[in-house]
């Protein structure tokens, strides 16, 4: 632990279901720290049990900068805000709503969702200057669209609450929790995503516009928000990479930018067993558009690399149709590996 460095809180709602995911968030948030960072994670939960905290924990290896701490908070505490219509968000999210409350020792937090890759220190983020705002996010790639639908004229822009930093001291000073309650009462019908709505009805005009970088939302297709402006986000490679609504790239191989997140999925010694969910998992995409020998090349990944320089060495050791023969097995087990490369890159 790094004495007299306040740490950086980060707040993240997650479940049991979900805890895989976690783990892969965690590793890229640790992997990309700096040197000086002490990471202080809460994880608001229902039902994350005592087996996958101990997983969360093997999972995050080697990594010493960082503690965290599990809230279970009542469930009546939400009972006021509606639920979310869209089945892909959970009412977890909700919870966000009430972090003053949940965390009276914070002054100020990052707060994500587990849908996500970071690819940077986040000292950074928590260190922009707000200036003196209690909300900072992403302007949404919808903003224009969904500040039509919602009509609230105090709204400046629309943003993704996927990422935020929550200047804590404000909302408590402010009330907001107070507020967030009457905005849900006054706009119970118009709420799509209850708790960005309320964001974004309750704050408007009180919200610090992070750079886009920092929710790099990778499935949209905007004439302002394409394939090529989110390539240059990705390019300076110091952002959060967001798998928001239903691209999840443990779900579907082919979601776009899945590579950024198996590139971290594959540092945590539940690989395997997502690569082997992703196999078995029922969802149609999966079903018609995985290449089965390739992921079994992938999940015997390190056997065939063994297998591979076993045959290079014999082949270059023996004669006439033995050497023809391990000459053959290494090229096809150089093929295996091949495979397995393009599987983790995403192709
Ligand atoms: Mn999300």
């Amino acid at each position: 632990m790094i004495k007299d460095k306040k740490p950086i809180d980060i707040i993240i709602p997650s479940s049991s279901l979900y805890s895989q995911y976690l783990i892969v968030l965690l590793i890229s948030i640790l992997e990309n720290a700096n040197e000086d960072d002490y990471l202080s994670f809460h994880i608001i939960t229902e039902d994350i049990s005592k087996v996958d905290k101990i997983k969360i924990s093997l999972g995050c290896g080697k990594h010493k900068n960082y503690n965290i701490e599990y809230i279970y908070p009542d469930a009546n505490i939400i009972k006021n805000i509606p639920f979310a219509k869209l089945h892909i968000q959970t009412n977890l999210c909700n919870y966000k709503l009430k972090l003053a409350s949940l965390f009276p020792n914070i002054s100020k937090a990052i707060v994500l969702e587990t849908d996500m890759i970071v690819q940077s220190s986040l000292s950074e983020l928590y260190n922009t200057d707000v200036v003196s705002k209690p909300f900072a996010a992403v302007i949404d790639p919808l903003s224009e669209r969904v500040k039509q639908a919602l009509n609230v004229k105090s709204i400046v822009h629309y943003c993704n609450t996927g990422v935020f930093v929550a200047n804590l001291d404000l909302w408590r000073e402010l009330d907001v929790e107070q507020k967030f309650e009457d905005t849900a009462i006054t706009y119970k019908q118009k709420l799509e995503y209850p708790d960005q709505d309320i964001f974004n009805i309750t704050f408007a005009k009180n919200i610090y516009y992070l750079d886009a970088r920092w929710n790099i939302y990778v499935n949209y297709n905007q004439p302002n928000y394409n394939e090529y402006h989110i390539n240059q986000l990705l390019l300076r490679n110091n952002g959060i990479i967001h798998y928001a609504a239903r691209q999840k790239p443990w779900l579907k191989i082919n979601t776009p930018y899945a590579e950024y997140f198996w590139y971290y999925a594959r540092k945590s010694p539940y690989y395997e067993a997502m690569l082997m969910n992703l196999l078995q998992s029922k969802t149609i995409e999966v079903r018609n558009n995985i290449d089965k020998t390739q992921l079994s090349d992938a999940l015997n990944y390190r056997k065939n690399i063994l297998k591979y320089w076993r045959y290079k060495i014999l082949s270059n050791i023996t004669f006439g149709n033995a050497k023809k023969h391990y000459k053959d097995k290494r090229l096809k087990w150089k093929q295996k590996i091949k495979n397995a490369k393009k599987l983790r890159r995403g192709v």
